[in-house]
């Protein structure tokens, strides 16, 4: 049958420490995968705008509290559960439409910094369950001492050296043979050709039909 019908787009997350250089990144790769015609949004969790996203804003920026439970149940619900399923539904309908997502943080995110604070690992991927799997998980690799000398950090919550140390290895339990990695130390030209060769390559096994899209 005609491989068009199975077109899809892929589901393309980035992930890395604060100051890994993930939205700059994930910013110039879709200008220039807009400009060769590729059907491609970006995106990024948490969203702020949203009316949970708000509250998780706050709390980030150190202007409300909550505990730490309540914070990871919360950013489970941006990233789109099934008791809130909008975003998912969202997601699934652009990538059987063809439109790509590029999307700058996801669960692993969510289970990364909440596992870093001491909370136990499984009971954070808990509410993860079921949502959509990413077709490619491409993690900007940089230590945290060398992102705390980027300067900059914004001042949020997270943004303490000791912090990102923890967040570093949850990560590292995370990581799967599966994620891509990326040295971020590398000239910011050559982190980009890296990174658009591996998100082509996913574009085209998934525009093939190759393999549903799948669940986490
Ligand atoms: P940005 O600095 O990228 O805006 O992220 N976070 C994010 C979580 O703790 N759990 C999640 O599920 C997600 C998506 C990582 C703001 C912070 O939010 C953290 C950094």
């Amino acid at each position: 049958s005609n491989e068009n019908n199975n077109a899809r787009g892929a589901l393309i997350v980035l992930e890395g420490l604060d100051r890994s250089g993930k939205t700059s990144q994930c910013r110039r790769l879709h200008s220039r995968l807009v400009e060769q015609g590729i059907p491609i949004e970006l995106w990024r969790f948490p969203d702020r705008k949203t009316c949970v996203g708000q509250m998780i804003s706050s709390y980030l920026a150190n202007k409300s509290q909550l505990d730490d439970q309540t914070v990871h149940l919360l950013l489970v619900l941006t990233v789109g559960r099934k008791g809130f399923p909008y975003f998912m539904s969202l997601m699934e309908s652009k990538l059987k439409s063809g439109t790509t997502l590029i999307v700058d943080r996801y669960s692993y995110s969510g289970v990364a910094f909440s596992s870093a604070k001491g909370l136990d690992i499984e009971w954070c991927k808990a509410p993860e369950r079921g949502l959509l799997a990413p077709d490619l998980v491409v993690y900007l690799d940089i230590s945290p001492e060398k992102a705390a000398e980027r300067g900059g950090y914004g001042g949020e919550r997270y943004e303490q050296l000791e912090f990102q140390r923890e967040v570093s290895q949850q990560y590292q339990i995370l990581r799967d043979g599966t994620w891509k990695i990326i040295d971020v130390c590398l000239p910011v030209e050559d982190i980009e050709k890296q990174l658009r060769e591996l998100v082509l390559d996913c574009i085209t096994t998934c525009q093939r039909g190759k393999g549903d899209i799948g669940s986490a």
